[in-house]
């Protein structure tokens, strides 16, 4: 899919391998690793990574934070918390939004052209699937119509392909 100048697409995979300049992590509020894809991605990185992640202070959900990407193919690494999921009424899908605003926006800043999101919140947190998929790409939509020339790449690299597809489906229910 091509919104403005950027070239946007799904892809099934690790995302501890992607080459873009900026990877997201699904971090929990202490930044201090976990598991998941922030464990995968702490392994990948080094212990350098960690390091840095203890100077910043931890982060509140739906705020991001950025790091050196260290061992890692990516430069920088974003760092978001996303919300556990509690049944819906606790501000979960404004928080989760947020979570795609703030990476987008702390990219822009550093002056980053591609970026790789994983599934935030759909794993341990248990937001429902389709509906965090159906967040992510309006946001990054958003996003993107609102700044049509500031990203080249953005990959949603989900872990399974059943993920995949529910990613893949959310982008092509995005009005033209
Ligand atoms: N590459 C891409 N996606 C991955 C990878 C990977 N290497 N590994 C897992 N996923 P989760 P959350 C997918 O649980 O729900 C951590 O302990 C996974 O299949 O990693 O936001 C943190 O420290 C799922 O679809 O993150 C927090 O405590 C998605 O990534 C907590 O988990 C997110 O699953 C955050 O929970």
């Amino acid at each position: 899919m091509i919104v403005g100048a950027t070239r946007w697409d799904v892809l099934t995979g690790d995302i501890t391998r992607c080459a873009t300049e900026a990877i997201v992590n699904a971090a929990n509020g202490s930044l201090l690793g976990g598991g998941g894809v922030d464990g995968a991605i702490h392994r990948a990185a080094g212990p350098e990574l960690l390091a840095e992640c203890r100077t910043l202070g931890g982060c509140p959900t739906g705020e991001a934070r950025i790091t050196q990407g260290y061992r890692l193919p990516a430069a920088y690494v974003i760092h978001t918390v996303g919300p556990v999921w509690r049944g819906g009424r606790q501000h979960e899908r404004r928080l989760l939004a947020s979570c795609y605003r703030a990476s987008l926006i702390l990219a822009r800043e550093h002056g980053l052209r591609s970026i790789a999101f994983p599934a935030i919140s759909t794993g341990v947190y248990a937001f429902p699937k389709e509906e965090a998929a159906g967040i992510a790409a309006a946001i990054v939509h958003a996003e993107l119509l609102a700044n049509p020339t500031d990203f080249d790449h953005i990959l949603f690299i989900c872990f399974d392909e059943p993920s995949s597809n529910l990613y893949s489906a959310a982008l092509e229910k995005l009005p033209d």
